[in-house]
């Protein structure tokens, strides 16, 4: 099964706030604030607004919807409650982000008399327990699992049976099928390949030609073939912050103090899950769209929030000196996570004193919320951003997690 809520940040406001039920809400930011819409409930939808849409627009094309600036906690809560639910069901169980997992339903659905039953008793539970609406999927791989559950939106519920793959998917446009991005779709459609009927039946070697390796993933996801298992995710591979500003900007202390804040969310997501980092990688979006990322490795693994805006910043100095460019998206990532080495440290009193420094600063934001200590170095912000007890509110809510 491919399990994925509908319309999940909006619907999850409409939840929490009555009053929204039945209405068109955008979940995203102010329209007179930059940015696009994250979330549109189907009311929304039904008059044209989509994911993806600047909230300029989206203001234009509906200015009766509710606009609501999102709150990743309340996001988060939920989604733990819908993966908890799920779990109940099955153990093999993989979640994808936030409101969306897969679930290899085999050997428990005898105990609802059928895979489209135990979906139907699924579907009902997160109605009962969340007022959430999810669409189900079901199939025999998780590609074709997946292209159902987004065909039967919304409240959706749709079973493809063994040996209809291929009918099922071949009449679908290729934008449906999963892996196939805007590049990809529009190589393909200069090719004359406009479904995914067309695509399965196109020789594997002219896919490689195109694609390299992932021609071959291509070629087997259109004829509906897919042999991944549902595996629990693995441990992160790199964990990362950004924002896109109100208005592009050259302001050094409001560059430094973005940086600043965006590293103490990572180096805190970092510490939480007791790894260090061996790679800091800053990225920056110029006014012209031109995105650059610069990289620096680090001689000896860290996890403090000095160690990550220390790199950053110099990064930063760097690329500020070579591009006069306003900016218009910060962003901090930290990558080759590996598990603490805590020996070397010992040796090292100065490390250990802000080790410690971090750690209780964790504590206290972990008992009173993250805004319950802050440093002179992100004071910048305050007369920026919206502040609350989690922090800052960014330009996009899933951000400033
Ligand atoms: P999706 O499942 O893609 O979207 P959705 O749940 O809002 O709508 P659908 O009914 O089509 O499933 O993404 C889940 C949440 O992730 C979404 O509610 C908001 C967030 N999100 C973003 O923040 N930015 C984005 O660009 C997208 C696509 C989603
Ligand atoms: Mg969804």
């Amino acid at each position: 099964m491919h399990i994925d809520l509908d319309a999940f940040f909006a619907s999850v406001e409409q939840v929490l706030n009555p009053e929204l039920k039945d209405k068109p809400v955008v979940v995203g930011g102010r329209p007179d604030r930059r940015g696009v819409v994250a979330s549109a409930s189907y009311e929304a939808r039904a008059l044209g607004l989509h994911a993806g849409m600047p909230l300029s627009t989206a203001c234009c094309l509906c200015p009766q919807a509710t606009f609501i600036e999102g709150s990743f906690p309340k996001y988060r809560n939920a989604s733990q409650k819908f993966m908890a639910i799920l779990a109940d069901f099955s153990p093999f169980l993989e979640s994808i982000g936030l409101d969306e997992a897969y679930l290899d339903a085999t050997g428990f659905e005898s105990i609802y008399g059928s895979t489209h039953q135990m979906a139907v008793t699924l579907k009902q539970r997160i109605k009962d327990e969340l007022a959430l609406c999810a669409s189900i999927g079901i199939a025999g791989c998780k590609v074709v699992a997946k292209v159902a559950s987004e065909l039967s939106k919304p409240d959706g519920l749709l079973e493809v049976a063994a040996g209809e793959e291929h009918p099922f998917l071949a009449p679908l446009s290729i934008a449906k099928l999963p892996g196939i991005g805007k590049k990809a779709e529009r190589t393909l459609r200069g090719l004359g390949i406009n479904t995914i009927g067309n695509l399965s039946i196109v020789p594997l070697n002219t896919l490689k030609s195109h694609f390299g390796a992932s021609g071959e993933l291509l070629h087997r996801f259109a004829n509906g073939i897919d042999d991944r298992r549902v595996a629990p995710p693995g441990a992160a591979k790199s964990i990362s912050r950004e924002t896109t500003f109100g208005n592009d900007t050259k302001d050094h202390s409001l560059l430094k103090a973005t940086l600043r804040y965006l590293s103490e969310r990572v180096g805190a997501d970092l510490r939480r899950r007791s790894k260090q980092t061996r790679c800091i990688t800053l990225k920056l979006r110029y006014t012209d769209f031109t995105t650059i990322t610069r990289s620096h490795t680090l001689r000896q693994t860290g996890d403090t929030d000095q160690t990550i805006f220390g790199t950053g910043e110099k990064l930063l100095k760097k690329a500020l000196a070579q591009e006069g460019q306003p900016i218009r998206l910060i962003g901090i990532r930290v990558s080759g996570l590996v598990e603490p080495e805590k020996q070397l440290d010992m040796l090292n009193p100065a490390a250990q004193r802000l080790e410690q420094l971090n750690s209780a600063i964790d504590r206290i934001r972990k008992k009173h919320g993250f805004s319950a200590i802050q440093t002179g170095r992100t004071l910048p912000l305050k007369d920026i951003f919206p502040t609350d007890k989690d922090g800052y509110t960014l330009q996009m809510p899933n951000l400033s997690r």
